[in-house]
């Protein structure tokens, strides 16, 4: 008999223990995450950050959606995250436009959805609790605010003489394609009168597509003397375009990008390219943050901002070997 009552006050101790660790615990939560697509560096770079971060918390399980650059496959992936229950989605939106219904259902099923990098149209913003990225407005008034700089300093400039600029514009309908076009202007507009966007054309965030536009660009205007691209991926292969073309990139043509990958610091570092502005892709310990505060009932800000800077030949040597991207 006294075996058994041994054996007996094991096991209820033992149940006590994990029990008292259990009530510990942070509630096991399930993470939906719909990205875009696999375009550029920036977005693989934004994947990976993601993916470790949520990897790393063991009372966070993903639930991870690639949409091939395709609409219509993010919102059947958010369709199948209300349909699994899951605990929160995290998604960022191809276009700002057309999320309005499936964000309605997530909202009509008591699942939050946070919006990663960019966000959809302001008339659906009242039906996600926060977007976490960048200003994409502030960073096309930095790429203008830098060209005058630069022109200034090189003498490039004297306020009266046009300067011909090309915009290689990311995927149309996109918050960066539109609000960094927007920043860029505002800049131009205000302070540079002599300067003239002589042609624009989306190369939709790509390097194959940024290079091809690129060429038409060079066929249809003889006299160009600044490539401004919504991203480097799309500077990247424009580069490629000048060079077959017989020019020089980053002298005959200044050109300046955004995002701050690698790739675009080889091309600085090697003298084809002038400018990059960070906007960082490395948002998955933010949003690991925000899923937090979340479960533990705190109310999110409006808005998460990430903090980026701007890259040139004068600094990009002394960054290059701690970039993470
Ligand atoms: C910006 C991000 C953009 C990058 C591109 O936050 O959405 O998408 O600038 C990427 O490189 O394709």
């Amino acid at each position: 008999m006294k075996k058994w009552t041994k054996a007996f006050a094991v096991l209820v101790f033992t149940m006590l223990i994990v029990s008292v660790s259990a009530l510990g615990a942070p509630e096991t939560w399930v993470v939906g995450f719909s990205q875009i697509g696999a375009e550029s560096e920036w977005r693989n770079a934004n994947t990976f950050s993601v993916q470790h971060a949520i990897g790393e918390e063991p009372s966070l399980l993903l639930v991870f959606s690639d949409a091939q650059q395709k609409q219509e496959n993010q919102i059947k992936a958010l369709r199948s995250f209300i349909a699994r229950k899951v605990d929160v989605i995290a998604f960022t939106a191809l276009v700002e436009t057309g999320y309005g219904p499936v964000l309605e259902e997530a909202k009509k099923a008591g699942i939050p959805v946070i919006m990663i990098d960019r966000d959809v149209a302001p008339e659906d913003r009242h039906l996600r609790l926060t977007i976490m990225g960048s200003d994409f407005v502030e960073e096309g008034r930095k790429a203008a605010n830098w060209l005058g700089d630069f022109l200034k300093e090189k003498g490039l400039d004297d306020g009266e003489k046009q300067i011909n600029i090309v915009e290689l514009q990311g995927t149309v309908g996109s918050a960066p394609a539109i609000e960094r076009k927007e920043g860029f202007e505002e800049v131009m507009n205000v302070k540079h009168p002599n300067w003239k966007i002589v042609r624009s054309q989306t190369g939709n965030f790509t390097r194959s597509e940024g290079k091809a536009v690129m060429e038409a660009f060079l066929k249809a205007e003889k006299n160009i003397d600044v490539l401004y691209a919504h991203n480097d991926d799309m500077a990247i292969g424009a580069i490629q375009a000048i060079q077959e073309a017989g020019l020089k990139p980053g002298v005959d043509i200044i050109i300046i990008g955004v995002d701050a990958v690698k790739g675009a610091f080889a091309e600085i570092l090697a003298g084809r390219m002038n400018c990059t502005v960070e906007c960082s892709p490395l948002l998955g310990p933010q949003l690991v943050q925000a899923i937090f505060d979340l479960r533990d009932g705190e109310t999110l800000p409006e808005r998460i901002y990430t903090i980026e800077g701007i890259f040139d030949q004068t600094n990009a040597a002394e960054a290059f070997p701690t970039r993470q991207y």
